[in-house]
C-alpha cells in the first residue's frame, strides 16, 4: 500500500486515540472536581506504526485487506490506576449499560492469566464508532487497563524486548519475571496500606462524630 493510501486508513483510528482520550482523561477530571478519588492516574494512547502493523501482519498471516478486521490494537488507549481494585471500577465504566458510544467486544484478563512473560493487565477490544467526513466507521481498538507498578513493569520489559528482538538472553528474561514477582507484591502492599489507611480514616470519622454528639 502506498504511504498515501496508509495516511487514509489510519486517520480514523488517530481520530478514535484522540477522542478516547479525552473521555477517559474527563472522567478523571470529573472525579477531581467533585474532590473525589479518581480510579484513573492517568491516560495515553496511540496508533501503532506502520511498520509495526506489517511485522504483526505478517507474524500471523493476516492478507493486506484484512488488516483492519484482524488486527484489534491499531488504535490503542492505556489507563493507569493507582491501585488493582481500579482497574475493576474502570471496567465497570466502560461496561456500563447505558453506555452507548462503544461496545466492548472481548475481554483479556492477563491478571487473573498472567502471561508467562510476566505481564500483567487487562485488555478489553472495543468497536467504536468514528464519525468522518465521509461518514461513520467503525473501527477496533484495544484499552489496556493497568497498574503503575503494571505499567512500569510492562514498559521497561517492552523496551528490552524490542531492544533484543528474539533473543533476550535467558538470564534477562528471568530476572524481568523476578521484577514482575516484585511488582505483583508491590501491588499487594499497596492495596493493604490503602486497606489501613481507609480503616483509620473511618474510625477518626467515627470518632469525630461522637465528640460532635457532646
Ligand atoms: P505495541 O503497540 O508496541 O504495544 P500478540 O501481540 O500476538 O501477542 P494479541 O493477540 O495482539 O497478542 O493481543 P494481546 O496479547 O492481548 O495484546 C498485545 C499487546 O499487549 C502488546 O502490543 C503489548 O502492548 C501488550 N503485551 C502483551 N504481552 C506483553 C508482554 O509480555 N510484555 C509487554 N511489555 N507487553 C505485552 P504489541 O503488539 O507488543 O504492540
Amino acid at each position: 500500500m502506498e504511504m498515501q493510501n496508509w495516511k487514509r486508513v489510519l486517520l480514523p483510528y488517530n481520530q478514535a486515540v484522540d477522542e478516547l482520550k479525552v473521555k477517559f482523561k474527563s472522567i478523571r477530571k470529573e472525579f477531581i472536581a467533585l474532590d473525589e478519588y479518581s480510579p484513573i492516574e492517568f491516560v495515553t494512547g496511540r496508533v501503532k506504526k506502520i511498520s509495526s502493523i506489517l511485522e504483526k501482519a505478517q507474524k500471523k498471516n493476516i492478507p493486506l485487506e484484512e488488516i483492519e478486521e484482524k488486527i484489534e490494537d491499531i488504535a490503542g488507549i492505556r489507563i493507569m490506576c493507582q491501585f488493582v481494585e481500579d482497574i475493576y471500577k474502570v471496567i465497570d465504566i466502560i461496561k456500563a449499560r447505558d453506555r452507548k458510544d462503544l461496545v466492548v467486544v472481548e475481554e483479556r484478563d492477563y491478571i487473573t492469566n498472567t502471561k508467562s512473560s510476566g505481564y500483567r493487565s487487562y485488555h478489553m477490544i472495543i468497536k467504536y464508532p468514528v464519525q468522518t467526513g465521509h461518514g461513520e466507521k467503525w473501527i477496533f481498538a484495544e484499552i489496556q487497563i493497568r497498574t503503575l507498578a503494571m505499567n512500569f513493569w510492562a514498559t521497561i520489559e517492552h523496551s528490552l524486548r524490542y531492544k533484543y528482538k528474539q533473543n533476550m538472553p535467558k538470564n534477562i528474561q528471568e530476572r524481568l519475571n523476578k521484577a514482575a514477582e516484585a511488582a505483583f507484591l508491590l501491588d499487594q502492599e499497596m492495596a493493604e496500606i490503602r486497606e489501613e489507611v481507609l480503616k483509620c480514616q473511618e474510625s477518626f470519622q467515627e470518632e469525630s462524630n461522637l465528640i460532635g454528639d457532646i
